[in-house]
């Protein structure tokens, strides 16, 4: 009798296994990814000395020239953002190299700087390390400097360029390729027009599989992937509705490639995709993406940059924010100013969850059980999910705070190993003896943030989940404080 009772209860328990995962799922290098959420971008070269943007390729070597240049500064200022890692430009579209590469002479050994005996690369790649950040290199495809461009054998440099720094500089978490690609350029002299056929040009399978070679866990970003999309804007926000997944198209309906694709879709992603793209939100502190004296009083504001945050990292994409070092090869005093500022506000706020410890109560827990518990609602630990039934795609979840609470932001977080579920939820609050609501969103993903218009107070607070492919899997609901002079600045940028 209490063998059966025990065998009925073992597969009473056994029958109820996790969810089955839903569409595309993320590589486990894009689950490590998207927890960093916010990172920088280093725009550095010989266009911080001339002035430019876009260098032409026909820039003495010898006017890179920081005479102060201080990577521990460089990053601990990212570091004071919060940011978890940087991507350096160890080659922008004017060809020079900031590391010594066996690959051409337009690079840091024929500068002056260091009697050519400096390497940007591995100062900042250190720097990183030793700060306890990530480090990744943007290499530019266009090359205006040299002289093989345009021809099958400028492939090969590239792919040397870039085992050179993916296999000089220790672990990489991101390879970074613009999609800009051909045009005037100095190209070794010959001072003149190169376009190249952007969807077969670079070979970029091969390339991307030398890539998953020297460094398998770095992330690859283009405009199609394979493992972080460009949101398809430089303002730094994905759309309100935001899919990881998407199936990037070519401008003409074809074959998509980086610099070939109809990048207004990399706002939204598409719904029902086949792969996990998720978008990466890139922009500058500044209105150019290097360093121009001229703009030293155009910094964002702190308030812009949550704002920023708030439509990138909160909408399910990651923040990657351009710092660009001066002349002397340092972060600015305004950009420093407000990096500092930043972070400390983003880390004032999340740092101390409303949510937990709360008493948590769902209409439904699969299997009625302990494993996917509503309770992991608010585990924050994206192997303990609260799950519901197959069959139970809108339930809701109950919240006793134990006592009255203040808050102006909601978190979300979907176990997107499990793919993207949810379509929309609501958060209600108890207030005068009924339930009001408070804020609504669709996409969820890896994180889902709603600021609130104020702050508003309760001891009890309801998720409903009110649309969803699938069954729910969610590990964190959060409700934060901002500190009030920053409370919902938000609606300054369009979507
Ligand atoms: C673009 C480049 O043309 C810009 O100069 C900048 O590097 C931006 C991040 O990517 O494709």
């Amino acid at each position: 009798m209490v063998l059966a009772l025990l065998a009925c209860s073992f597969m009473a328990i056994a029958a109820v296994g996790p969810p089955a995962p839903f569409g595309a799922v993320p590589s486990p290098r894009q689950v490590e990814h998207s927890k960093l959420e916010t990172y920088a971008f280093l725009h550095f070269t010989v266009n911080t000395f001339t002035d430019r943007e876009w260098g032409l390729g026909d820039e003495d070597p010898s006017v890179f020239n920081p005479d102060g240049f201080n990577p521990d500064q460089i990053v601990l200022a990212l570091k004071a953002a919060g940011m978890k890692g940087a991507i350096l430009t160890c080659k922008h579209h004017d060809g020079f190299c900031l590391w010594p590469t066996g690959t051409t002479d337009h690079s840091i050994a024929h500068s002056k700087w260091m009697d050519g005996k400096g390497d940007v690369v591995r100062a900042i790649s250190d720097a990183c390390r030793r700060h306890g950040l990530k480090f990744g290199v943007y290499l530019s495809p266009w090359d205006r400097n040299n002289a093989h461009y345009g021809q099958p054998e400028y492939v090969k440099i590239y792919r040397e360029q870039l085992r050179e720094l993916l296999t000089r500089y220790g672990p990489i978490f991101e390879v970074w390729h613009d999609g800009a690609n051909g045009g005037d350029g100095y190209y070794g002299g010959a001072q003149e027009k190169r376009s190249i056929d952007r969807r077969t040009y670079y070979g970029w399978p091969e390339t991307w599989a030398m890539v998953r070679k020297l460094q398998p866990n770095a992330c690859i970003f283009s405009d199609v992937g394979p493992d972080l999309r460009w949101v398809g804007n430089e303002s730094g926000y994905a759309a309100e509705t935001s899919w990881a997944t998407y199936d990037p198209v070519g401008e003409k309906g074809d074959a998509a490639a980086p610099g070939y694709v109809r990048s207004n879709e990399g706002e939204a992603g598409q719904r029902h995709a086949g792969h996990w793209l998720p978008a990466e939100c890139d922009v500058s502190i500044r209105p150019g993406w290097f360093w121009h004296a001229t703009e030293n009083d155009k910094v964002k504001s702190v308030a812009t940059l949550l704002d920023l945050y708030y439509r990138s990292v909160g909408r399910g994409a990651s923040f990657l924010l351009n710092v660009p070092p001066n002349w002397h090869g340092q972060v600015d005093g305004e950009d420093a100013v407000t990096l500092k500022a930043f972070g400390e506000i983003v880390h004032q706020t999340f740092t101390h969850n409303l949510a937990d410890p709360a008493k948590v109560t769902a209409s439904n827990v699969r299997g009625n059980g302990h494993a996917f518990g509503v309770s992991n609602l608010v585990s924050a630990d994206p192997h303990h999910y609260w799950a519901t039934d197959d069959s139970v795609k809108t339930p809701s979840a109950e919240l006793d705070l134990g006592a009255e609470k203040t808050f102006d932001v909601i978190r979300l977080r979907e176990a997107i190993q499990l793919g993207q579920r949810v379509d929309g939820f609501a958060v209600d609050i108890w207030k005068s003896g009924a339930w009001l609501e408070i804020g609504s969103a669709t996409s969820v993903g890896s994180c889902r943030l709603i600021r609130l218009q104020g702050p508003v107070t309760t001891s009890r607070v309801r998720l409903r989940v009110t649309s969803s492919e699938a069954c729910v899997a969610l590990y964190d609901f959060g409700l934060f404080k901002q500190p009030s002079m920053f409370a919902a600045t938000q609606g300054t940028i369009g979507n």
